[in-house]
């Protein structure tokens, strides 16, 4: 089997500004962390401090043999109060894009990875109609700034989350309502409370908060492919050469015996109904972490004997070459823009990366358009909910001296990228 990469690959690691920059206080994830009864285990506090330290990090990835870094600006900081725009904070992320240039890293910034200012929780977040719009105006103000040093723009990381969580029953029984002639459980209640609490905070309801992320009604769904496509248009508007594209959670779907029309539904539900919004778009950010296998009922459960990640998930690095596969049909070029594994056994990840990589060459041996693979993460960082247990990183990082370690994984990603083949 061939083991080359096509020429220019980019080979690169990803980060978000809220899980690496640290003190992203004017965002909504914020308020969620910091309010009584919170369901995150801790708070992303400092974080990696790389709004501090990003020099040291670009000029590490690039020491590393990496070639590109996607990173994400944070809406909060540019745009602190709505039509406010912060001149200083755009020229942080001059400064980080320069950097980029200067060790010949090709930045992919992302304008939306999960966070949003305070400000738009309060006017009705990911639900309301003015959302797009406001969107857009923000991604016009950064491409106004900064797109002569944006070769390529991600709108909106995961605008698939809120039915791949609901799909997982991740907030199961955490939605408010406990079904007719049921009892509120406890949890729930608890859930609630903090919910109504965050509001507080965000001089907001309940109802407009309590889907952080995206939900997954059809009318929330509508909002998020709405402001892709006017930020997309805005960008194009500023700079035409941009390269746009959204990017997806997408775990392989493997239909069990009888599972075949629920998988269709799901398939539907996570990618298809998408692709419309996606029409005007230069490429497609692919994000796998693992396979989903579908039964007549719906998900099912890991199966049993597989290796679980940090995250209690099936270490399955093929699923990346299935969801290349099917994204492959849309005609589009292809990045993955996240791939990876939380674990604390860095040998796992090594392996992993490698299985991942020999699926990608399986794919491009057949002319599918890969065009670069983002590892998740550049370094261990703020896993959301569940603070800084997994560890996705590339690079360790002691968060009291902020000191960074690179793992055999790093070393690893590098020679590969530095060699642009597999090597055994
Ligand atoms: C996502 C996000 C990342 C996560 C990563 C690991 O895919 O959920 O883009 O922010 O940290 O996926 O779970």
């Amino acid at each position: 089997m061939m083991n080359e990469f096509p020429e220019g690959f980019l080979w690169g690691a990803a980060t978000a500004a809220h899980q690496v920059e640290g003190n992203n206080i004017n965002s909504d994830f914020w308020v969620f962390e910091h309010t009584p009864g919170t369901i995150f285990a801790e708070p992303s506090g400092d974080a990696c401090d790389h709004y501090r330290l990003f020099r040291k990090d670009i000029q590490m990835l690039h020491e590393l043999g990496l070639n590109a870094y996607r990173f994400s600006i944070e809406w909060a900081r540019v745009e602190p109060e709505p039509g406010f725009i912060s001149r200083a904070s755009l020229y942080h992320y001059r400064e980080v894009l320069e950097t980029c240039h200067e060790y010949g890293v090709t930045p992919l910034v992302t304008l939306h990875h999960f966070t949003s200012p305070r400000w738009l929780m309060k006017m009705g977040g990911w639900e309301s109609p003015e959302t797009p719009a406001r969107f857009a105006a923000y991604a016009e103000a950064v491409m106004r700034e900064l797109g002569t040093l944006i070769p390529y723009v991600c709108t909106i990381n995961e605008a698939n989350i809120g039915v791949l969580l609901q799909l997982m029953r991740f907030n199961s029984g955490q939605d408010g309502q406990a079904p007719v002639g049921m009892e509120v459980s406890e949890r729930q209640k608890a859930y609630n409370a903090w919910m109504e609490a965050c509001a507080r905070e965000l001089n907001s309801t309940p109802e407009r908060v309590k889907n952080f992320l995206f939900s997954a009604t059809d009318a929330a769904i509508a909002v998020v492919k709405q402001a892709h496509e006017q930020a997309r248009e805005a960008v194009k508007a500023v700079r035409p050469e941009a390269q746009v594209g959204i990017t997806l959670a997408l775990s392989e779907i493997q239909p069990q015996p009888g599972g075949e029309e629920m998988a269709a539904r799901l398939r539907y539900a996570l990618y298809e109904q998408f692709l419309p919004a996606m029409a005007g778009d230069d490429f497609i950010g692919v994000q796998n972490y693992t396979r989903m296998r579908v039964g007549p009922q719906g998900v099912l459960p890991n199966e049993e004997g597989m290796e679980l990640t940090q995250m209690n998930y099936e270490f399955y690095p093929e699923a990346l070459e299935g969801v290349i596969r099917m994204v492959a049909q849309a005609g589009k070029p292809m990045i993955v823009t996240e791939n990876g594994i939380g674990t604390e056994d860095d040998s796992r990840r090594v392996e992993f990366i490698r299985r991942a990589l020999k699926g990608v060459l399986r794919c491009l041996a057949d002319g599918l358009d890969v065009r670069g693979y983002m590892y998740w993460s550049l370094l261990d960082n703020f896993e959301w909910m569940l603070g800084y247990r997994p560890k996705f990183g590339l690079v360790a990082v002691d968060r009291i001296t902020q000191e960074r370690t690179l793992k055999p994984s790093a070393r690893l990603l590098g020679q590969i990228a530095r060699q642009n083949r597999l090597v055994d």
